[in-house]
């Protein structure tokens, strides 16, 4: 039987910092605008939240270049702040991860000024700087496009390395005593009274230090670094490590960004013994990792989606999402377009909530917000849309096309500020937000929700309280999971099994109506339209209607 962890009962939601909720005005969140929606979302069903990085950070790439481990962005807040939210969040039984980034830091952090100044001291070690050669630079390119290497300033002979952008140098994972130093600062975080990490880009810290070429890629001659990642094993050390020296002694909660659509690291990864608690999987929302599928997706297919997903739900424990800041809005992306509705919405909502794994949640998703408006290449504030939209261009699309693909897929999308009310900038901020407000906001926002019993946000507060009930508790948390009329192309549905109890859930994915003959009979016990209609041994499903049925 599966290991019973507390969290496996529990609901998690990721919060973007600088979009949730502006306290003074200056356009970007904050730790105390998330303090006064902790009750919000405590309401909600929430009991784990992971804020993404809210450290001392140049903001290049929005938080993911810290510049200090050690202390709160002044745009966030500050220490006092920080104080104030874990003991606010523990006050309400609930539990704070933060993110965790130690592939890369800042160029502005002072290990990497150091550096600069004595490349070949204790801290130019730090970091991957190599002599000009035949092999350097070599033909990787960084995960936001360009050569990983970049001339260190100053240096006329040296470069370091960046599998993000230039101002995000990689950490030397390979030199003990930089590894000491993450442990010591995890540590002290740990003490400081978070509960755990979401571990960001952790697949890049092992590298293949011999520094080869691999096949070019793309017209630029370069190959994505991701394919050494790939080929390079070894990682297990670190990461062994890693766990035993903080995690495991402070019994923390950890969450691993970890690509893997093969899943053949789930077991080392998650298993028993794995390094992490959970890790998410990204197969269904994140395009790229299968082949054709892009293209595909363009037009959703349903089958292609929940096929994907249930190839891994035995595999292991993760943690689901739908999206989350690097992908569009999963009400975007997972529903085709002119099906976006009440019954759509909380479909793909209750698959999120109702599969095995940890649901995630990513803010604004309650409420059905969706992918944004952009008029052209200067409303993407993300330092990853120039390489996005030169890709689409190598792969031989037009501007047009290229343009249109980087506003579907483009991360800005999930990045827009909270819609809180109809009012004034969605009543995030009193000023300007950072990041252009969703239109749509005056239909779509949280105070129209909750006055309304149909709403989405009100569906999302029963799913929730139904996926922890009493009664079905523990069958969603520690129950196992079947696939069901897989041969019916636009059916989701799934069994969970837990001791002596055993739920169906049914879901018609689609626009049209679908008559179904039911295997088994059971009692309705959740559902997303008012009635439920049955004809003999079928059931009637209406476009996108969600039916749970008791069937023990
Ligand atoms: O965003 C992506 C594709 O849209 C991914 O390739 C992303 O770069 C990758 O998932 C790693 O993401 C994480 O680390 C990045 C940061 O920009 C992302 O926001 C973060 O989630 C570098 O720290
Ligand atoms: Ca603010």
């Amino acid at each position: 039987m599966m290991k019973q962890d507390w969290w496996k009962k529990k609901v998690a939601y990721q919060i973007y910092p600088k979009s949730f909720q502006d306290s003074n005005g200056d356009g970007i969140g904050d730790l105390p605008g998330i303090i006064s929606r902790l009750d919000y979302l405590k309401e909600l069903g929430i009991d784990i939240i992971w804020i993404s990085p809210i450290y001392q950070s140049p903001m290049v790439d929005q938080g993911y270049d810290i510049s200090d481990y050690q202390s709160i962005d002044p745009c966030f807040g500050d220490m006092e702040d920080m104080r104030h939210l874990v003991d606010e969040v523990k006050k309400r039984d609930m539990y704070l991860l933060m993110d965790l980034v130690v592939n890369h830091c800042s160029d502005q952090h002072p290990w990497f000024q150091e550096a600069i100044r004595d490349p070949f001291g204790k801290y130019g070690n730090y970091f991957y700087i190599e002599k000009k050669s035949d092999k350097i630079p070599n033909n990787w390119r960084s995960q936001f496009g360009g050569s990983v290497w970049e001339p260190l300033p100053g240096h006329k002979d040296l470069y370091y390395l960046h599998t993000f952008a230039k101002e995000q140098p990689d950490l030397n994972w390979e030199n003990p005593d930089l590894r000491e130093e993450i442990y010591r600062m995890v540590n002290w975080w740990l003490d400081f009274g978070i509960d755990g990490f979401r571990i960001d880009a952790i697949m890049n810290i092992k590298k293949n230090i011999a520094w080869d070429n691999y096949p070019a890629d793309r017209p630029d001659g370069l190959v994505s670094v991701s394919k050494m990642l790939k080929e390079t094993t070894g990682i297990g050390e670190f990461l062994g490590e890693l766990k035993r020296r903080c995690f495991e002694p402070h019994n923390a909660l950890t969450v691993g960004e970890v690509f893997d659509p093969t899943g053949e690291r789930t077991e080392e990864f998650i298993g028993e013994e794995g390094y992490f608690s959970t890790m998410f999987f990204f197969d269904p929302i994140v395009p790229f990792l299968h082949d054709g599928l892009e293209t595909r997706l363009q037009t959703f297919d349903v089958k292609i989606w929940r096929d994907i997903i249930f190839r891994k739900q035995k595999q292991g424990f993760f943690a689901n999402v739908i999206e989350n800041h690097d992908q569009p809005r999963g009400a975007s992306l997972l529903i085709p377009e002119g099906d976006y509705s009440f019954y759509s919405v909380s479909a793909l909502g209750s698959i999120n909530l109702l599969l095995r794994g940890l649901p995630f949640l990513y803010q604004g998703q309650e409420i059905g917000m969706t992918n944004t408006v952009f008029s052209s290449l200067d409303d993407f504030d993300d330092t990853a849309v120039g390489d996005q939209y030169k890709e689409a261009i190598d792969f031989g699309y037009t501007p047009e096309e290229a343009f249109a693909f980087v506003s579907r897929y483009g991360r800005d999308n999930a990045r827009t500020p909270v819609q809180w009310t109809d009012g004034e900038q969605a009543g995030f901020t009193t000023g300007i937000p950072w990041q252009k407000v969703n239109p749509n906001y005056k239909e779509i926002n949280v105070e129209a929700q909750e006055k309304e019993y149909g709403s989405i946000l009100n569906f999302y507060r029963r799913l929730i309280a139904f996926r922890k009930s009493e009664q079905y508790g523990d069958l969603f948390a520690y129950g196992d999971m079947n696939a069901k009329y897989e041969s019916e192309d636009t059916i989701f549905a799934f069994e969970r099994s837990y001791n002596d109890q055993r739920i169906l859930f049914l879901c018609n994915y689609s626009a049209d109506k679908k008559k179904l003959e039911l295997e088994e009979q059971g009692n309705v016990i959740f559902v997303n339209y008012p009635q439920t209609t049955f004809e003999g041994n079928a059931i009637c499903l209406k476009p996108y209607e969600v039916v749970v049925l008791d069937l023990s």
